[in-house]
């Protein structure tokens, strides 16, 4: 059995979990108890020694970093294809848009995450300057994906895992008060993304 280690409100842990859904792969899913810190215990930096979350154990497969995860599950299910096509050009199509989340929206999504979300649950002020950087370089990349859907369902044209990576941190935008107005084609997507039966889950405060 597969496990993933995760919290209820993770971005990324959500990812893991659509994956499966979408696979018809069983998980086990093991939330960490985060008030209580036990991110930074020592059982949990054996598996990833940064602390964060998800980590898929997998037999003797420890694997933090959710792409990686999305693409270890695809590709050890035989509905994988579907998702993160074996063949090379498609598939580095795909890797394509993995990195460029990675690279270009999650960092700027985690730091808005901090600076509106976490700060103001904990009544501290934002630091505006992080947000105006944070927004400016989300005004660079955010229209990228727009330009991308504007002819396409998908992100690489069929459903695959870029969607869902993707998919699970745009949808913050409207949590972080992003402006999302100057892109039809992105929240077109969203909808889209929001009535496939993975993303809603088993149950409505399924992450
Ligand atoms: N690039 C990592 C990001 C992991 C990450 O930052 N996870 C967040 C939750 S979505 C976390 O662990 N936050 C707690 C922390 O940073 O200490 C991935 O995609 O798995």
């Amino acid at each position: 059995m597969k496990r993933v280690h995760t919290a209820r409100t993770s971005p990324a842990g959500k990812r893991v979990r659509i994956c499966a859904a979408e696979l018809g792969v069983d998980l086990e899913k093991r939330f960490l108890d985060i008030p209580n810190g036990e991110q930074r215990s020592a059982d949990y930096l054996a598996l990833n020694p940064m602390g964060k979350f998800p980590t898929l154990v997998d037999g003797d497969l420890v694997l933090w970093e959710s792409c990686a995860i999305l693409c270890h599950l695809a590709q050890a299910s035989p509905r994988g294809d579907a998702l993160f096509p074996r063949d090379p050009p498609r598939q580095a199509d795909t890797l394509r848009w993995l990195f460029f989340g990675a690279c270009h929206l999650d960092p700027y999504f985690t730091a808005l995450v901090i600076e509106r979300f976490l700060k103001a649950r904990d009544h501290q002020p934002p630091d505006e300057v992080l947000v105006g950087s944070a927004l400016q370089s989300l005004a660079r990349f955010m229209p990228v994906v727009d330009q991308q859907l504007a002819r396409r369902e998908f992100v690489t044209g069929s459903f695959s895992l870029a969607d869902i990576a993707l998919g699970c941190t745009l949808e913050l935008t409207s949590l972080l008060r992003i402006d999302v107005e100057p892109y039809p084609n992105l929240r077109a997507w969203l909808d889209r993304l929001h009535a496939r039966e993975s993303w809603r889950g088993p149950s409505p405060e399924a992450f």
